[in-house]
């Protein structure tokens, strides 16, 4: 029988800058739960990339003195090293200037066209480069500084051309139907909240093409046009699996079951993208999830207040897999959070250090010292056993339920409420003492606490992969042994452990000041 499929998508980055923390966050939960599915037997197809067209890139690169296309090479590169250097794990990393994707943008554009929904007209109205997006009248406001600005904060500009329009007008009841027949098609329901409220408030027709630059996919037909980037932005979602070829081994894919975002390009990817992809006759994907932004101390990041983190620097400052679970566990997936230097420090000292480390050190140690690294056959099992066994054996459950709904948090949470009851069995049958006293029971104790760590290792790979790997390691569990169906078997007492080394070391601040801080 052929596998699930399960196909997830970052947004797709401007590269007119560097990455910044807030793309690294995306990459690393988008990353976890392509990870999750993949354990847990679907067959994943996980696509992130660069989206290069628009007014921002030109701007941006006439500043460098460079080509957009130049300055989307430069850091376009960087982008991918960011992806290597967190350990994420891609199938496809899609950049919108390749040919296929102009290929495909100007498919989905023709079939729309066909479909009656494209016609020529003028735009006059308001547009800001920094969202590249249009924005009516009333959605923006004059501030003291007499700087117009749209919803999201940044300045619009006047913009008055001959554009292509797609009627937009014509999706609103369709919307709305979908919004109603899929009700997990957005998430969360705030954010799903949000979008309907707007779509009801009226759609207008929406401008989709501009002829006051060339940087972008040309429109079939009329070359003198370039696409509004956001339709081109959006289609990278089907490039990414081989649209315009829907022969392709990798159109099996669609539609995606999951865009991950962030909750300011929401509108583009719950209201725009599934009306485009109704008026082409191709499926709408299955949903949309927001997550929410980071703010670095409780401030949004700028390079004016001088706070913007280097997502490279933080790798190396605190650890790839140290960084991934901070922002995994302490931010609710979908709401806004905030990190600093103290909470990373505290959150990866508590949980990774002292509570997963230690119990699986002191307890792979003790079998190392007392029986040579040969792990112990277990006795009989005791209440106290078979409770905290029970437990490890409800986390899958768990975490299925959670990851369904994009709730990384709280799958994390499920597998810490085991690591602390592990540690409160380990401290509570104190089997460091029963050496002399009850041996055999000591053997049942070590033999459980190790099983308990195996399940726990191999449900945190999503969020650390490199650092469960080392744990798996150490407590000889072989590479084909360490998906979600592997969680069934117990762990074989009896078996030659490698000596153990500590996975989590503590984050201990540099002597002198002066170290880089998040
Ligand atoms: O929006 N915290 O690109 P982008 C969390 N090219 N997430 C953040 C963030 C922050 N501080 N700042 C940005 C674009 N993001 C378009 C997307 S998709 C077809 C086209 C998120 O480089 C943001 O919400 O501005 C988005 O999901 C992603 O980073 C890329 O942002």
């Amino acid at each position: 029988m052929s596998r699930q499929t399960f196909y997830i998508t970052t947004a797709i980055a401007y590269p007119n800058g560097v990455p910044h923390i807030g793309h690294a966050y995306e990459a690393i939960a988008t990353d976890a739960l392509a990870r999750f599915q993949r354990l847990d037997g679907k067959d994943v197809f996980f696509l992130t990339g660069t989206d290069e067209h628009g007014q921002k890139m030109i701007q941006t690169a006439q500043k460098e003195n460079m080509t957009p296309m130049d300055l989307a090479t430069r850091n376009a590169a960087r982008f991918k090293e960011m992806d290597q250097r967190l350990n994420i794990s891609f199938d496809r990393f899609i950049r919108t200037s390749e040919k296929q994707h102009h290929e495909s943008t100007q498919e989905i554009w023709k079939r729309m066209a066909t479909n009656g929904d494209i016609y020529l007209d003028s735009y006059a109205g308001w547009y800001s480069v920094r969202d590249e997006a249009y924005y009516a009248a009333d959605e923006t406001v004059v501030g003291e500084d007499k700087v117009r600005r749209g919803p999201q904060g940044t300045p619009v500009e006047w913009v008055e051309e001959k554009s292509y329009f797609f009627k937009l007008s014509a999706y609103q009841d369709k919307l709305l139907a979908l919004y109603e027949n899929q009700p997990d098609f957005i998430g969360p329901d705030s954010r799903k909240n949000e979008v309907i409220s707007f779509v009801k408030s009226g759609l207008k027709d929406l401008s989709i093409s501009r002829t006051t630059f060339d940087w972008g996919v040309k429109v079939p037909g009329d070359e003198e046009h370039v696409m509004y980037v956001w339709v081109d932005a959006l289609t990278n979602y089907i490039t990414g699996v081989g649209f315009p070829d829907e022969g392709d081994k990798n159109w099996r894919y669609w539609p995606a079951d999951v865009h991950i975002i962030g909750k300011d390009i929401i509108r583009f990817h719950a209201v725009y993208w599934p009306a485009f992809l109704m008026s082409a006759g191709i499926p709408v994907q299955k949903r949309v999830f927001a997550h929410g932004f980071l703010f670095n101390r409780g401030e949004k990041m700028s390079k004016s207040v001088g706070n913007v983190v280097d997502p490279f620097n933080l790798a190396d400052q605190y650890g790839v897999d140290q960084l991934r679970y901070f922002f995994l566990r302490e931010v609710p997936f979908g709401q806004d959070g905030n990190y600093n230097h103290e909470a990373i420090v505290a959150r990866t000292n508590a949980d990774l250090a002292n509570d997963l480390g230690n119990l699986a050190q002191r307890s792979l140690s003790m079998i190392g010292k007392q029986y040579g690294g040969l792990l112990p056959e277990p006795g009989a099992f005791s209440d106290n056993d078979k409770a905290i066994l029970a437990m490890a054996d409800g986390m899958l459950e768990q975490a299925r339920t959670a990851m369904a709904t994009q709730q990384i948090h709280h799958a994390l949470n499920a597998i810490w409420a085991v690591v602390a009851e592990a540690n409160r069995y380990f401290a509570g049958e104190a089997p460091w003492a029963l050496a002399k006293t009850d041996p055999a029971r000591q053997k049942t104790v070590l033999y459980v606490t190790a099983e308990v760590v195996r399940q726990i290792a191999i449900l945190a790979q999503p969020a650390m992969p490199d650092a469960c790997a080392k744990l798996l390691d150490i407590l000889g569990v072989s590479p084909d042994a360490r998906d979600f169906v592997a969680l069934a078997t117990r762990i074989k007492g009896g078996s030659q452990l490698p000596p153990p080394a500590p996975v989590f070391p503590r984050y201990i601040d540099p002597p002198e000041a002066g170290a880089a801080k998040a």
